[in-house]
């Protein structure tokens, strides 16, 4: 609570030197769900059709997948259409009822988030507490550190589309081609009328080769960014006339709630990017959870893994050739200049981007070029020549690797597919009831 007093008199703090857009990270986490379309949308009919049996490549756990997927799929669609309506009344009362108790991590951002804003500073970019408290913390601990999800101010936001048109990021690009390639394959293990709900939506990029493949019922892009939700939105609008969308601005990390207009709909989860591979195992398991609980069992879930490969391939795609990776850690010294008061030198340090071989994940760390002292928010720091300020952790994994990561969280892998050189991996996978025993 100490943090609500202290985002206030930041607030104060920070008007003077107010710039003209707000970070959207401190936006209230609030829903923004367009009314726009309706559930007419919504084809029993195909609802119904469930796809006959997915032609799946050889596996005991495709075996599984095979000899039950009809039985399993169609008792699925029922049980969705006929108890999701209660399972989401259920979902939103226990909403409703604890929201301000459940997670601790969710109340304190809800209380932090909650600080009543007085009309003339609601347009303000307002220092985010949480963000505050990260770099404070990780500056003074060993080795230094500041969590990933921070680069996404609007500045990080623009480099990061920029990164996805390199010639060295083969991540987005790749994806993209496995998507587009293997759409139909894809839509016949998903079956249509599914509502699609996209995690971390961002600019949406993707998201039109899997609507148009899926013949979806619905489209719920949930991104912290209201700015980028709202422009994605309008352009999915023109794209898809008559498909209802109803965005949610917030923190997929955590069980959010859907809107009550999915009530009857079979959800299809997107979590395209490899975004899951910025989080350490267990971070990610609990991601999957969360993620298992907000669709509901039966659901399905298109994740993009990013895997493993040779390191000459790898550090190009985290140090590229025009340095726009470099500018997009190194914001993130701006942005803690910007936002918090910082007096950090830029210019003292330098990007660096590691395979850690023993962890599988390529490191981005800010190495200080000579010794630097500094303030943030009126606090002292200092770091000697040659230490680092960790900012990113990019977890890559082997398709073994991958599905054992998804059925850690009761996530059956149902489908799977790469590019030519195996670069990245696209899984399709199920949200079933863990059984208890072989
Ligand atoms: C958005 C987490 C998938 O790890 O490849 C790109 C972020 N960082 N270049 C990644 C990132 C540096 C990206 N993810």
């Amino acid at each position: 609570m100490a943090a609500v007093g202290d985002a206030r008199t930041r607030r104060a703090t920070v008007r003077e030197d107010a710039a003209k857009e707000r970070d959207a990270n401190a936006v209230t986490r609030a829903a923004i769900t367009r009314h726009g379309g309706t559930s007419a949308l919504v084809n029993p009919a195909r609802v119904d059709s469930t796809p006959a049996d997915p032609a799946l490549a050889g596996s005991a756990q495709v075996d599984a997948a095979l000899a039950d997927s009809a039985l399993a799929d169609s008792a699925q669609v029922d049980a969705t259409l006929a108890a999701s309506a209660l399972a989401d009344s259920a979902q939103v009362d226990a909403a409703l009822a604890d929201s301000a108790l459940a997670d601790s991590a969710q109340v304190d951002s809800a209380l932090a988030d909650a600080v009543p804003v007085d009309s003339a500073l609601a347009h303000l970019p307002l220092p985010d507490p949480a963000f505050r408290a990260d770099v404070l913390a990780g500056l003074s601990r060993r080795p230094r550190a500041i969590p990933a999800r921070w680069f996404y101010d609007r500045r990080g936001s623009e480099l990061f589309e920029d990164i996805t048109r390199l010639p060295e990021y083969y991540l987005t690009r790749t994806e993209r081609s496995i998507l587009s390639a293997h759409a139909a394959d894809i839509a016949s293990l998903t079956g249509p009328g599914r509502a699609v709900v996209e995690f971390g939506s961002g600019s949406s990029a993707k998201t039109p080769l899997v609507l148009s493949a899926v013949a979806p019922s619905a489209y719920v892009p949930i991104d912290i960014s209201g700015e980028f939700l709202r422009d994605s939105v309008a352009a999915l609008e023109r794209q898809f006339p008559k498909l209802p969308i109803h965005p949610i601005e917030g923190d997929f990390m955590h069980r959010l709630v859907l809107p009550a207009a999915l009530a009857n709909q079979p959800r299809l989860g997107f979590f395209p990017g490899s975004t899951i591979g910025n989080m350490n195992a267990p971070a990610a398991v609990d991601l999957l959870r969360a993620m298992w609980e907000t669709l509901g069992e039966g659901s399905k879930l298109l994740i993009g893994i990013d895997r493993i490969k040779p390191v000459n391939v790898l550090i190009p795609a985290y140090d590229d050739a025009q340095g726009v990776t470099a500018e997009f850690n190194l914001n993130l010294l701006h942005r803690i200049n910007r936002e918090l008061g910082g007096t950090i030198p830029v210019s003292a340090f330098r990007h660096v981007a590691r395979w850690n071989d023993t962890e599988a994940r390529i490191e981005m760390h800010l190495e200080a070029t000579r010794d630097v002292s500094f303030s943030v928010d009126g606090r002292p720091f200092a770091i000697s020549k040659g230490k680092t300020i960790h900012t990113e952790n990019s977890y890559k994994y082997g398709p073994r690797d991958a599905r054992l990561l998804l059925r850690s969280a009761g996530w059956t892998p149902i489908g799977e597919w790469t590019d030519r050189e195996g670069l990245f991996g696209l899984i399709l996978a199920e949200a079933r009831a863990i059984p208890a025993a072989p």
